[in-house]
């Protein structure tokens, strides 16, 4: 909380090279301020915090309405083109207790694409990462992003049918997340609208879990 009449949310994203994140992180603040783009080798090489713009009149808390602003630290992927497990680590180590080392946490993003189904062995590596740079709580604050979702819709898959199909490894890491999750189109022009519907929800998970912060000193 910076303000009495402003909530600042404090976000992270995570997830593997190339699934959206940087994307993902300009969809949240409305702004293009990470360098997002195709490529065979990983984009983004090092953390980077985004600040959205003051987005009045957005929330209401014990009765008085609230602006809201948007903190996105974005990140290096994992696996990642050029840098180690470790250099990934202690990269996010770092720019966690700069950026976030005095208000904490609310969410973790893990950004998933949709279009692609999620193994075991990929979603352990990811999850190792998480509780390595999270510690025991993480479950308590982490929602997973799908991102790609209009690939999604033009396969024709709806919501029900997806989830039936989707692989155990998803259903399970959705079940031990308290089914946290959201799907989102990075690839159109982002409409306002559709971007506070997005931090909408991302607001419920939060309230959800009574507004507390992970502390990542
Ligand atoms: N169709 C579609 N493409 C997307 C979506 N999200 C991201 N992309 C594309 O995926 C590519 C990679 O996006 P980035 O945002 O750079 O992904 P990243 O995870 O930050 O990648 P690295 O920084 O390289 O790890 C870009 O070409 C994006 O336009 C989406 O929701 N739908
Ligand atoms: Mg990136």
């Amino acid at each position: 909380m910076s303000d009495m009449d402003e909530m600042t949310i404090n976000l992270l994203l995570v997830g593997r090279t190339q699934s959206g994140k940087s994307a993902a992180g300009n969809k949240l603040l409305g702004s293009f301020d990470f360098d997002s783009h195709l490529s065979p080798s990983s984009v983004t090489t090092c953390c980077s915090l985004g600040c959205s713009c003051r987005i009045p009149g957005f929330t209401r808390r014990n009765g008085h309405e609230l602006a809201l602003r948007v903190h996105v630290l974005d990140t290096p992927g994992y696996p990642h083109s050029s840098l180690s497990k470790e250099e990934v680590l202690q990269a996010v180590k770092e720019a966690l207790a700069q950026h976030f080392g005095d208000e904490g946490l609310h969410l973790v993003l893990l950004v998933l694409r949709a279009d692609l189904p999620l193994c075991e062995e990929e979603n352990d590596r990811t999850i190792q990462l998480v509780q390595e740079l999270l510690g025991p709580t993480w479950k308590n604050f982490t929602a997973v992003l799908f991102t790609h979702a209009d690939k999604v819709q033009e396969a024709g898959l709806l919501a029900d049918e997806y989830f039936h199909i989707a692989s155990s490894t998803l259903l399970n890491l959705l079940s031990s997340i308290q089914q946290r999750y959201i799907f989102i189109d990075n690839q159109g022009n982002t409409l306002h609208q559709e971007r506070k519907i997005v931090l909408r929800k991302l607001m419920e998970f939060i309230r959800q879990n009574s507004y507390q912060v992970l502390l990542v000193k």
